[in-house]
């Protein structure tokens, strides 16, 4: 006889996202056991004889894949409400940075905070990320910029994942910016970075990704590449914050390197879009900061269909940016501002934003031996998730299997 059925989802309507157009199942249920996905068929095929240990009844509600944000900077200190105040009243977002704000600000408080207010602070926007449907989240280091504060960063990012129901992958990003003790010195910087901080977060396995910020206002390309080539030497997949403010030839370069995926990407050209498809690189949409920002530069997105570039959305959460923990705002804004179809943002938070953190195998969809890491909405049908605006429709939430409470 067949072990107990851990948990059986009952009468849902599934989007299993395996498919292009967010197709609908007629309804479902879903077997769990072991924090996988078990079994998984039409009601009519349910087997009534099945012992199972707990189960619910969904009421016709619409099941997808829980959530993955596969951009933020989540774990800082503080925030730039000032600097938001600045740039209303004429500043820029690049005068800031030059004029000793922006990112290295945030570096300065988050120097300060001891790991368990780092900790405190950055558990809460993780908590509202969950709270929306966040099952997997991908967090960047960035904020340390010192091989001490990097480290601690990427810790308290790991032990996120030890304390609350959620999947933790993070990301080295120690080429974020010149940090002030090396001020004028970004070469040297580079140095410490490829010789020190990625061999040691590699050493410590405190990293599964390493990430540049390729822009006039942080490194060019030959720096960014010198971090890809410290990365492949320690065994660590790229991504890239690439072509965001202008064209610098980073997507192209991250291409270069199979990056997991070349994020941001509003100036990106066609060759740059024709190299990421080619190897296979996701372009993380980021709709938060351009709208933080107030670009005007959409990013191409009728490129990247044609040439089959497949599409993350991500918050792109930071306090400089993007101060959001809302991924389904993100899918909205997706939509009306870059004009993705609703399909289209659903996957990107979904099965295409798990290629961009390389956990295709085990998450983004709902399928057989998969992880039951699920969302439970109540609405009628998907493209109503990216339809409303900053609605939270979310009904249950599972991760490996288990139900856990919203807030
Ligand atoms: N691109 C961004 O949008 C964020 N970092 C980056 O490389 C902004 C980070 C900040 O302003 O604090
Ligand atoms: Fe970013």
């Amino acid at each position: 006889m067949n072990p107990p059925i851990d948990l059986l989802l009952r009468n849902v309507r599934i989007v299993t996202c395996t498919d292009d157009v967010c197709a609908i199942t007629p309804p479902a249920f879903v077997a769990i056991f072991g924090g996988l996905i078990a079994g998984l068929g039409p009601m009519t095929q349910l087997d009534p004889d099945a012992a199972v240990v707990k189960e619910l009844d969904g009421e016709g509600a619409l099941l997808t894949p829980g959530f993955i944000d596969c951009h933020t900077h989540l774990v800082h200190a503080g925030h730039r409400a000032r600097e938001f105040e600045m740039r209303l009243h004429g500043a820029s977002y690049e005068e800031i940075a030059r004029a000793g704000g922006g990112i290295v600000s945030t570096v300065r408080q988050t120097r300060e905070a001891v790991p368990s207010d780092l900790m405190a602070q950055s558990a809460r926007r993780l908590a509202e990320l969950m709270a929306h449907g966040v099952t997997t989240v991908e967090i960047k280091s960035g904020y340390g910029l010192s091989l001490k504060d990097e480290l601690k960063c990427l810790k308290v990012a790991r032990d996120l994942g030890q304390r609350l129901p959620v999947n933790v992958r993070t990301t080295l990003l120690a080429a974020h910016a010149v940090p002030p003790e090396f001020a004028g010195r970004a070469d040297e910087y580079i140095s410490h970075v490829t010789q020190h901080i990625v061999p040691e977060a590699a050493r410590l396995h405190l990293a599964d990704a390493v990430d540049a910020f390729c822009e006039t206002i942080a490194f060019d390309l030959l720096q960014t590449r010198r971090v890809f080539q410290a990365a492949r030497q320690h065994g660590l997949p790229v991504k890239l914050h690439a072509d965001q403010l202008s064209n610098m030839g980073g997507a192209a370069l991250a291409a270069e390197f199979g990056a997991l995926s070349a994020d941001h990407l509003e100036h990106v050209d066609e060759a740059g879009v024709m190299a990421m498809a080619n190897a296979g690189t996701v372009a993380v949409m980021l709709p938060g900061a351009y709208y933080f920002l107030r670009d005007t530069h959409v990013p191409p997105i009728e490129l990247f269909r044609r040439h089959g570039v497949p599409m993350a959305v991500a918050t792109d959460c930071n306090p400089g940016s993007s101060p959001t923990t809302h991924l389904p705002l993100m899918m909205n804004m997706a939509c009306t501002l870059f004009r993705m179809t609703p399909a289209e943002a659903l996957l990107g938070v979904t099965r295409h934003a798990a290629s961009a953190l390389g956990v295709l195998d085990s998450h983004g969809t709902i399928e057989l031996a998969k992880a039951a890491d699920l969302c439970l909405w109540d609405v009628d049908h998907p493209a109503e998730l990216a339809y409303a605006i900053g609605a939270s429709p979310l009904r249950a939430r599972f991760h490996n299997g288990r139900q856990h409470p919203l807030q």
